[in-house]
């Protein structure tokens, strides 16, 4: 097998990998049509009927509203004052007006140099589509408005090279969970896999437990858990694994998140309590990691609805105390600071039950991905996941694969010619190999481990 030794060589080696390497995306919000369709698209026509609370989002308008783009038109258009338009006035909009107001204020009237706004013109282009000269929408709406739905969903994918993409079910969510009950049979679509979200139980027990309680499993009076409490909220996440079928279970948590506990807050002590003796010892017996997401301030500023929150310096001795203290535990973890991100690759080198993943949130930008890639490759290899997609639009994956396989691509070719600099011999199959391990290896095997 000839060796690559020109840079020019890697380049084109490293590039044709990333081409080829199918993807599994690990954290997304997406969901198939069959979990209801909210716009008309098709309706009766081979497409899903119009369900006003349906989660399947996907096409133009769901992209122009995304709620990155939502906090960043409330800055060039005032929520209060002349010229601007409040957040009730905005809400109270229909969609297609709401993204006809970002549209002109962040496209029209302005260049759309944020990631974001750029997000939305890298999915455009990669499914041919030329935004107009005088950037009138109607020719695109048109163009979403043909597809057919699940088609679409094929498309998207194969541009994209995901091959799979994992949801985020969120069990307390009252909509997401009347659909499981109601038939989850319905709600498989292979192209999916399901992921237990269960925030309430770690962040807010005694909110959990009423809901509990509510849903006919005795668990208690939200503050204290007895033996049998433990054992019908165990009851409680056993079930839902297996309603969903979910390939891990899964929360966010504040910056503030500490274990142990702080001993002055019966909140957070009931549910380390919850952590302890009931989402750590299921995750255990059914061999499912435990992913955590650490960093989120919620509702800074609520007006802004799913665009209301920022983030913190969380805690990552926490998260290796965690590891320590549960050896027969796997966890995911990602965290939204970046001054979090050396610590945590450090962590990770302590943990063979610890996996990094992704460049969350605000860190999903090129120049934090690539900071935070190339010090990960420097402290862990290719031991980690770099990138999730956080997608809660289907047309996403185009432009958030897009831009990070670039990135991660840049890094990589760096690092070979590092080592390549030293006369390792380096192959394509080897190239090969790692890209495989980065994309969609390193999570099967953490899985399957
Ligand atoms: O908690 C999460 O999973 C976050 O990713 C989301 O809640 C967040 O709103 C988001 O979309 C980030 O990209
Ligand atoms: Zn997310």
């Amino acid at each position: 097998m000839a060796k690559l030794k020109k840079r020019s060589d890697i380049e084109k080696a490293v590039g044709k990998a990333l081409r080829k390497q199918p993807i599994v995306d690990m954290h997304t919000h997406l969901y198939p049509p069959c979990f209801g369709t909210p716009v008309p698209h098709r309706a009766g026509k081979g497409g899903s009927a119009t369900d006003p609370a349906g989660l399947f989002l996907w096409g133009l308008d769901e992209l122009l509203t995304y709620h990155y783009l939502v906090a960043e038109v409330f800055r060039v258009v005032p929520a209060a004052g002349e010229g601007g338009m409040s957040y009730e006035q905005f809400w109270s909009l229909p969609k297609t007006a709401q993204a006809d107001h970002i549209w002109k204020n962040l496209f029209v009237d302005r260049t759309p140099v944020s990631e974001a706004c750029r997000g939305v013109l890298t999915s455009l282009d990669l499914l041919g589509l030329e935004v107009p000269k005088n950037k009138d929408l109607a020719k695109l709406r048109k163009w979403f408005a043909q597809q057919d739905p699940s088609k679409y969903i094929d498309k998207v994918m194969e541009i994209s090279h995901v091959e799979s993409i994992t949801m985020t079910n969120e069990v307390f969510s009252d909509n997401e969970r009347a659909r499981w009950l109601k038939d989850p049979e319905k709600l498989r679509d292979p192209r999916f896999e399901a992921v237990l979200r269960i925030d309430p139980i770690l962040c807010n027990w005694p909110a959990a437990a009423q809901k509990l309680n509510e849903w006919g499993y005795d668990a208690g009076d939200g503050k204290n858990l007895s033996d049998r409490n433990v054992d019908e909220a165990r009851r409680f996440l056993a079930e839902w694994i297996d309603r969903q079928k979910a390939i891990y279970v899964a929360l966010s948590l504040p910056p503030s998140f500490s274990y142990p506990a702080p001993e002055h807050d019966p909140v957070a002590q009931a549910g380390q309590v919850a952590l302890e003796k009931v989402i750590l010892p299921v995750c255990a017996e059914r061999n499912l990691p435990f992913a955590m997401m650490i960093g989120s301030r919620r509702g800074v500023n609520p007006s802004l609805r799913d665009a209301a929150d920022m983030g913190g310096l969380s805690d990552v001795s926490s998260v290796a105390r965690l590891c320590n203290a549960f050896p027969q535990n796997k966890f995911f973890c990602t965290m939204l600071a970046r001054e979090n991100q050396h610590e945590l690759a450090v962590a990770a080198r302590k943990f063979g039950n610890l996996m990094i993943f992704g460049c969350w949130w605000f860190l999903n930008n090129p120049c934090l991905i690539e900071e935070i890639t190339r010090m990960r490759f420097e402290l862990l290899g290719t031991s980690m996941i770099p990138q999730h997609s956080d997608c809660r639009v289907l047309d996403q994956l185009l432009y958030k694969w897009e831009h990070s396989r670039a990135i991660i691509g840049k890094v990589l070719v760096d690092k070979y010619a590092d080592v390549v600099a030293t006369g390792w011999p380096l192959a394509t199959h080897d190239i090969d190999a790692d890209v495989n391990r980065l994309f969609r290896k390193n999570f099967r095997d953490f899985l399957a481990r």
